[in-house]
């Protein structure tokens, strides 16, 4: 039986929820199966995140791993195609631990691709009338690091391992942030799951920045 590992975050920044952990938890209270999925709600720490995401990948050796977290300010649900071996907090995490021009692994790659089909994911939250685009950057925060310690875990397995960032669940963020319903957050991420265990391969489609 395939198995997913689907991670949310706590809170963080003196904020009472995070979105990521509410729709992780929406995700798991429904879930039917047929693969059997894990689900974890991670420490906001650089250290914590990352070993605790190891832990996981150790103990139960998923098919899939979906990371994800709040980027408070974004409108659309984004799975993250890249993540860099770099962090660099412009604040706290919840453990006080700033760390400026680090490595998330030292001696690791500048940077990996994700290999989830994020733009077949979200051309499929696209169809279903959810707000989605591929993200270019997860920012060098914690989610940034979670994603490069799990892309530095499983690279070179046919682990699909990425990320997606999601904006504030509707009453729960500041008054003038966009958001989505909490329950489209969790549709949003039952998709990515079925999608990522499902597509033989990424679709092609345009797509990209230009900044
Ligand atoms: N978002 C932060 C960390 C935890 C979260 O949900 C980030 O984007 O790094």
């Amino acid at each position: 039986m395939r198995t997913v590992l689907l991670t949310g975050f706590d809170p963080f920044a003196g904020d009472a929820v995070n979105p990521s952990g509410e729709a992780v938890r929406g995700v798991a209270a429904r879930w039917a199966g047929p693969e059997r999925l894990v689900t974890d709600i991670l420490p906001v720490t650089f250290d914590g995140a990352t070993a605790r995401l190891a832990a996981l990948l150790q103990e139960h050796r998923p098919d899939v791993v979906i990371a994800t977290g709040l980027a408070g300010g974004r409108a659309a649900v984004t799975p993250e195609r890249v993540a860099v071996n770099l962090a660099d907090a412009r604040i706290p995490d919840n453990a006080g631990h700033r760390p400026q021009d680090a490595p998330v692994v030292d001696g690791g790659p500048v940077a990996y691709f994700g290999t989830l089909p994020v733009k077949a994911i979200s051309a499929a939250l696209t169809d279903r009338g959810i707000p989605s685009t591929v993200s270019h950057t997860a920012g060098t925060f914690v989610c940034n690091a979670v994603m490069y310690a799990a892309l530095h875990a499983t690279d070179g397995t046919p682990v699909r391992t990425g990320f997606i960032h999601m904006p504030w669940a509707a009453g729960h963020g500041p008054a003038d942030a966009p958001s989505l319903p909490l329950g489209v957050l969790i549709d949003a991420l039952e998709v990515a799951i079925r999608v990522s265990l499902d597509a033989e391969r990424d679709v092609s489609a345009a797509g990209g920045e230009v900044s």
